[in-house]
């Protein structure tokens, strides 16, 4: 035997020993997943369990890419080339919000409507989203909703005492209100948590903590849709132009929500008759005489006509509601009662403030954006503003709301700010 080989025993040994040693002590090596071990795994998934908690700050963290659009992953601001290739610099920024207040539940509808507006206007402008809700917004809201967003998102909880209905309401009286409106088939007249709320958003939406630091907001809703560029920014709009509130839609009221209402208003005005502005739209909400071949004469108790601005969709300088003026006239509301014993949208309650306070020159009407929330919608009727707008409208016009006689449009263009024009308002940098 030569001697190598007399080594060999020993050897063997020792390399058995060294192995067994091995999976007694290091069993997971032996054992590998994706080129894991079953330790690094271990430690890997505990690092998940402990990140979990912070899921949605990781989540931000890595969400460098929006995957809502390729258009997203730009730089913010970047320089990019005008009409005719010139650099030019990117669009300047408002003190401005997009406020949404909404439920958990609705954040498919929601992301709906982010992902419109996103693409017609926000992708170029990245304004925070400001979310508002009753309810602590679960991180799936937030993280999804985040991802969707070009700009910051932000989250408020709304303090009880500023969406419960307040204490000096009647609860029998309430309660029967309720079942009477139910009866009658009211239009949410059965839902307690609809009143809430109308009254939140007459009273209270703009003192939240989250909108203290800005001037102006859009307001959006779950499952809206707009249908065309924006090209120019409708909070540069306002500023510049001293506009303090902007709607799309102007249509009737449901009467039976609001039996009441303009008699209290008429109270207030008396009460402080100096609140009328000298020059305010009132003819526009009072006044019946037919406008058209078709208008539908509302059958109303009152001087009201029942037209208002549709509020789902607003643009709006928040220091409109934080006036004096408008706190007394939402406080004086509020304390008759009539967003429970009634059920008063936020809507009318908006638009009377504004038709009555405001000079008829501070209220905007969007004409050029498209804009759909069931079961309305609007649209750019001229053939070059469609296409240079890209806008995409969901028929040929023959459903548009603005034409069919429960509009108020025609009677805001007689008595409101009249029939502006599309170009009037124009920043190159806009048309890229
Ligand atoms: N957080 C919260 N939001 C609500 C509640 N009720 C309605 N909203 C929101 O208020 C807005 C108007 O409600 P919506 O159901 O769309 O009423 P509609 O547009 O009048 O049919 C939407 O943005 C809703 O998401 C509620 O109880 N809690
Ligand atoms: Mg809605």
């Amino acid at each position: 035997m030569k001697s190598q080989y007399i080594l060999l025993p020993p050897l063997i040994f020792l390399a058995s020993l060294v192995i067994q040693t091995w999976i007694v002590y290091e069993p997971t090596t032996t054992i590998r997943y994706k080129g894991l071990s079953l330790k690094k795994l271990y430690e890997e998934s505990l690092n998940q369990y402990n990140e979990r908690n912070s899921e949605y700050d990781s989540f931000i963290q890595r969400a460098k890419l929006k995957p809502a659009s390729n258009s997203y992953v730009d730089a913010v601001f970047p320089k990019r080339q005008g009409l005719n290739n010139e650099l030019i610099s990117t669009p300047q920024r408002e003190n401005a919000t997009i406020l949404m207040l909404c439920r958990n539940w609705e954040l498919f509808q929601v992301l709906k409507s982010m992902r419109s507006l996103e693409d017609r206007f926000n992708k170029d402008y990245h304004y925070t989203w400001t979310f508002l809700n009753d309810v602590p917004f679960t991180d799936e809201f937030k993280i999804q909703t985040t991802a969707m967003a070009s700009g910051l998102t932000e989250y408020g909880l709304i303090p009880s005492d500023n969406w419960d209905t307040p204490s000096f309401i009647n609860q029998t009286k309430y309660d029967e209100c309720v079942d009477d409106f139910v009866k009658r088939e009211v239009i949410y007249g059965f839902s307690k948590s609809y009143r809430n709320m109308c009254h939140f958003n007459s009273g209270f939406f703009y003192k939240q903590e989250l909108l203290l630091k800005y001037q102006y907001y859009f307001r959006v809703e779950p499952e809206v849709e707009y249908f065309c560029d924006f090209q120019m920014d409708p909070f540069r709009l306002m500023r510049e132009n001293g506009k303090k509130y902007g709607f799309v839609i102007t249509l009737l009221e449901y009467q039976d929500t609001i039996e009441t209402l303009w008699d209290n208003v008429e109270n207030y005005m008396n009460e402080y008759p100096d609140s009328l502005h000298e020059n305010s739209s009132i003819e526009f909400i009072t006044d019946t005489t037919p406008i058209g071949a078709e208008f539908l004469k509302p059958d109303y108790n009152s001087h009201y006509n029942l037209c208002h601005f549709w509020s789902n969709f607003e643009i709006a300088d928040l220091d409109f509601f934080r006036s004096d003026e408008y706190e007394s006239y939402f406080q004086y509301l509020s304390e008759q009662g009539g967003f429970y014993y009634e059920r008063w949208g936020d809507a009318p309650v908006h638009s009377i403030a504004a038709a009555l306070l405001l000079d008829k020159s501070e209220i905007h009407h969007f004409e050029d954006i498209g804009y759909s929330h069931v079961p309305f919608y609007t649209c750019p009727e001229s053939t070059s503003l469609k296409s240079g707008k890209r806008c995409i409208c969901p028929d040929n016009g023959e459903n548009n709301i603005d034409l069919q006689a429960h509009s108020c449009l025609s009677r805001w263009w007689k008595f409101g700010s009249g029939k502006k024009f599309m170009r009037d308002y124009f920043h190159e940098e806009d048309y890229v």
